[in-house]
């Protein structure tokens, strides 16, 4: 089979992490984490891997085995982890260093069961602690169709990022299309 070789060596490569994330399947219904990502994500100069574990759903796949709340977790240990509520996974990615301050921040679009609206979170971590970086960014699945950037630095401003974000002309307009929107705000550090 063409996917084992890929399938080992992702074990290979999450197999530090599995008697872990099997122990909080068996309580609370957390699956294996099968994604990976990586960064310098506290900015001692190390790359460091964040893996996701998302709950498990049930047999209709419309609620959660558990809490429907989705983990980051690190390789370094000593990086606290990212609990996201009410949220059934996403693929987490390095945004860069956007606030300047030598670490990669995070981000990621928070899955949900049902709707095209779905915030993009960016997270930074702060004196070991995880906070949002910018304010949860709308998005409209249109925009990932168009494969549309949610965040990127402002080279124009230090401390900035540019952010794309959905919005709807409003209920009162007809045609009801969506624009994607283009602004720059500071990001927190
Ligand atoms: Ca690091
Ligand atoms: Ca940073």
């Amino acid at each position: 089979m063409l996917n084992q070789p890929i399938t080992f060596l992702t074990f290979l490569v999450i197999a530090p992490f599995l008697s872990l994330a099997q122990d909080k399947q068996n309580t609370t219904g957390k699956a294996i984490p099968v994604y990976s990502f990586k960064g310098d994500f506290n900015g001692d100069g190390k790359m460091d891997s964040g893996f996701v574990i998302a709950p498990l759903l049930d047999s209709e796949g419309m609620d959660c085995i558990g809490k429907c709340e989705t983990i980051i977790r690190f390789s370094d240990r000593s990086i606290p982890d990212i609990i996201i509520d009410k949220c059934i996974g996403g693929e987490p990615v390095s945004v860069g260093d956007l606030n300047a301050n030598g670490t990669d921040e995070i981000g990621m679009l928070k899955n949900w069961f049902t709707s095209c609206w779905s915030p993009y979170l960016v997270y930074t971590l702060v004196k070991n602690k995880w906070v949002l970086a910018v304010d949860p960014i709308i998005t409209h699945c249109n925009q990932w169709d168009a494969d549309v950037v949610p965040i990127e630095k402002d080279k124009t401003k230090k401390g900035y990022a540019l952010i794309r974000y959905s919005a709807s002309p409003g209920i009162n307009d007809d045609n009801g299309s969506i624009e994607v929107k283009v602004k720059s705000v500071r990001v927190r550090s």
